[in-house]
């Protein structure tokens, strides 16, 4: 297995996630033709690491770029988009792609991400070497946002975390739940989670949307997710942490009432979209007990934040809404 990124908690600090030195990992500029690189998906690969990344060049276009890396923090991402071949169905359009998740079940690499056909909905694809793509039926109707598979068939069929969303900036978004027997086909739609109240936690008031794979853990499926509350300077996106059960993962059993972490250092608030913290994809070592989590900046940056995975879940067990 590859060693994941990791930095110990710095000293006199006390929170339960912490941010790695360096941020951010990924530069707006790293490739030719960027105006910014965030909302990204790694996994681990061959002796290193792949990701799908997130590029939008300077006519902000958005589209998915492959790209790999030996130690999960240098990147090397391919200067020209993912082109895919048709997967399970006719090539359909894909008028921009973005926010991607990549998760390795069974056989092959499957990506998600927001797919524009006729507004937004959750595109799937497929990749066994990071080469080669092979485009899939839409998951859902637009609008929506935010798919990401679960790591594994749950009761037999392949499962995936959405939010409905609006054609615009959507000022509501709650998490459901599908499942599919053949990753073409999806039903039986479930609500997994709300915005919660206010008063109880404003960070996370206006929307919640999934955002790493979730990881398989003793307490159940360890969720992070990104939630949403509209001030008066516009949307501001902090991240928390929920554990659902594992064979049923409508339910939640716990939901961290404080953000793991919030915007707060200055590329984080300061970007294209300022205030924005944006998890798109977590590794993790179960016996070293590590998580890094990998997360958009400002719209601007790939930055990473780690934490020990048994505090991770404990916090969010002694921090519930
Ligand atoms: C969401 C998506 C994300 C973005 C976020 C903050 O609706 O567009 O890609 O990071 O807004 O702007």
């Amino acid at each position: 297995m590859s060693t994941i990124p990791w930095q110990d908690r710095p000293e006199n600090n006390n929170d339960v996630m912490w941010r790695y030195s360096e941020n951010p990992i990924i530069d707006r500029y790293a490739i030719p033709t960027s105006n910014s690189i965030f909302n990204s998906a790694v996994v681990p690969f061959g002796d290193g690491f792949a990701g799908v990344f997130r590029c939008d060049n300077k006519a902000v276009q958005m589209n998915i770029f492959a790209g790999f890396s030996k130690n999960g923090i240098d990147w090397d991402i391919n200067h020209e988009p993912i082109v895919m071949q048709s997967g399970n169905t006719e090539m359909i359009e894909s008028a921009y792609k973005y926010d991607p998740r990549v998760v390795f079940i069974e056989d092959r690499y499957w990506i998600t991400w927001c797919n524009g056909y006729n507004g937004p909905t959750i595109g799937i694809g497929y990749t066994f070497d990071f080469k080669e793509f092979f485009q899939c039926e839409n998951a859902f109707l637009p609008f929506n946002r935010n798919g990401v598979l679960f790591p594994q068939k749950i009761n037999g069929k392949y499962a995936m975390l959405s939010r409905p969303s609006d054609n615009g900036h959507t000022p509501f978004g709650d998490i459901w739940i599908s499942y599919s027997p053949d990753m073409k086909y999806w039903g039986e739609h479930r609500l997994v989670m709300k915005p919660s109240p206010f008063e109880q936690s404003a960070w996370q008031c206006t929307k919640v949307g999934a955002g790493p794979i979730p990881i398989l853990t003793e307490e159940g499926w360890l969720m992070i997710y990104h939630g949403v509350i509209n001030t008066c300077n516009g949307f501001r996106y902090a991240m928390g942490s929920a554990l659902l059960e594992v064979d049923s993962p409508d339910k939640v059993k716990y939901r961290t009432q404080p953000y793991l972490l919030g915007p707060a250092e200055i590329y984080e608030m300061v970007g294209d979209v300022p205030n924005v913290v944006f998890p798109c994809a977590a590794l993790y070592d179960k016996e070293e007990d590590k998580l890094a989590v990998y997360y958009g900046a400002a719209d601007t940056a790939v930055a990473i934040a780690f934490g020990k995975l048994s505090e991770v879940i404990q916090f969010t067990k002694d921090n519930s809404l």
